[in-house]
C-alpha cells in the first residue's frame, strides 16, 4: 500500500511559512505584497479556483484584489485592465485566471502581463528564461509537483520520470524541472505508442492529461512516486485525478491523492511567487 502524500498539509506548512515572512516585509519595504487575481465570465470551476487564490492570500494576511470582468468583455479591455495594473506601484502579482472565453488570445493576454508580475509564470520571457536556465518566475503546478516529490525523501538524480501530458501550463514546465533536478524525463502524450512501456519504467509518474483513468494499477511500477495532477469530475460528479487512485495506490511506493494532493500546493507556491515578485520589485 502506498504512503499518501499528503499536499494539504505540506501546502499549509508553506503558506504558514509565507504568513510568517509578511510583516517581516511589511516592516522592510512598507507595505504588503499585493496579488491582483483577474476572472473574466462566470466558469464555475474557475469561480472556485480564484476564491481559493484569493482565500489563501487573505490567510497569509498579503493584500489582494478580485476583478470581475463580464464573458463580453472585449480583448482591448481586458489588455487596457492589465496595462494600468502593470503601472500600479501597488500591485506585485497579476493573474489573469484561465481558460478566457473564445473570442480573446490567451499568448496576447499573458504576454500583457509585465513579466516581474507574472506570478503564474506564463509570460513568453519567463518561459523563455525557465528553459535557458535563467532566474525566473515558476509556474506554480510544476513547482509544487516538485515539491511533492522532494517531500518524499527520495533522491530524484538519475530516476527515470515519465510525464504524462504536453500542456503549456504543467507538462512541459514539470519536465524541464525534473531535467533540472538531474531526473532522465520522458514526455508522453495522446500519440504515445506504447503508454504502459513506459510508465511500467517510470520511477517518477507524473500525470497531467485532464481525463480520468489514464494511469491504472498495471501501468505503473511498484514503488514509483506518482504525482496525478488531473481535476476532473467522475459520473457521480466526485472530483477526481487521472490516475486510478484505488488500484495504482496498491502498487505505488508513493501517490498524491485528489482533492488534497497537487490542487492545494498550486495554490501555496502561487502565495510564494507573489512574494517573489514583490521582492523583484
Ligand atoms: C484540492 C486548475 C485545471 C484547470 C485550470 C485545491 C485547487 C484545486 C484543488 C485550485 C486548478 C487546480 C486551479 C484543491 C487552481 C488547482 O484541495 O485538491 C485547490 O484552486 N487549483 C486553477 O486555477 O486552474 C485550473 C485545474
Amino acid at each position: 500500500m502506498a504512503n499518501i502524500i499528503d499536499g494539504k498539509a505540506i501546502s499549509l506548512a508553506i503558506k504558514d511559512e509565507v504568513k510568517a515572512q509578511i510583516p517581516e516585509l511589511e516592516a522592510k519595504y512598507g507595505r504588503k505584497p499585493c496579488l491582483c487575481v483577474i476572472i473574466v465570465g462566470e466558469n464555475p470551476a474557475s469561480q472556485v479556483y480564484v476564491r481559493n487564490k484569493v482565500k489563501a492570500a487573505e490567510y497569509v494576511g498579503m493584500k489582494s484584489m478580485l476583478l470581475r470582468l463580464p464573458e463580453e468583455t472585449p480583448e482591448a479591455d481586458l489588455l487596457a485592465t492589465i496595462q494600468k495594473l502593470n503601472a500600479d506601484s501597488e500591485v506585485d502579482g497579476i493573474l489573469v485566471q484561465l481558460p478566457l472565453p473564445k473570442h480573446i488570445s490567451e499568448d496576447k493576454v499573458i504576454d500583457a502581463i509585465a513579466k516581474e508580475k507574472d506570478v503564474d509564470g506564463f509570460h513568453v520571457l519567463n518561459v523563455g528564461s525557465l528553459w535557458i536556465g535563467d532566474k525566473c518566475i515558476v509556474p506554480c503546478t510544476p513547482k509544487g509537483c516538485i515539491h511533492l516529490i522532494k517531500s518524499t525523501g527520495i533522491d530524484i538524480k538519475g530516476k527515470l520520470a515519465v510525464v504524462v501530458g504536453r500542456s503549456n501550463i504543467v507538462g512541459k514546465p514539470v519536465a524541464k524541472l525534473l531535467l533540472d533536478e538531474n531526473a532522465t524525463v520522458v514526455i508522453a502524450h495522446s500519440r504515445t505508442a506504447d503508454l504502459k512501456a513506459l510508465t511500467l519504467q517510470a520511477d517518477i509518474l507524473v500525470v497531467a492529461v485532464g481525463k480520468e483513468n489514464v494511469v491504472t494499477a498495471d501501468m505503473v511500477k511498484p514503488g514509483a512516486v506518482v504525482i496525478d495532477v488531473g481535476m476532473n469530475r467522475n459520473a457521480e460528479g466526485k472530483l477526481c485525478g487521472d490516475v486510478d487512485f484505488a488500484g495504482v495506490s496498491e502498487v505505488a511506493g508513493w501517490i498524491t491523492p485528489v482533492p488534497g494532493g497537487v490542487g492545494p500546493m498550486t495554490i501555496a507556491m502561487l502565495m510564494k511567487n507573489t512574494i517573489e515578485c514583490f521582492l523583484l520589485r
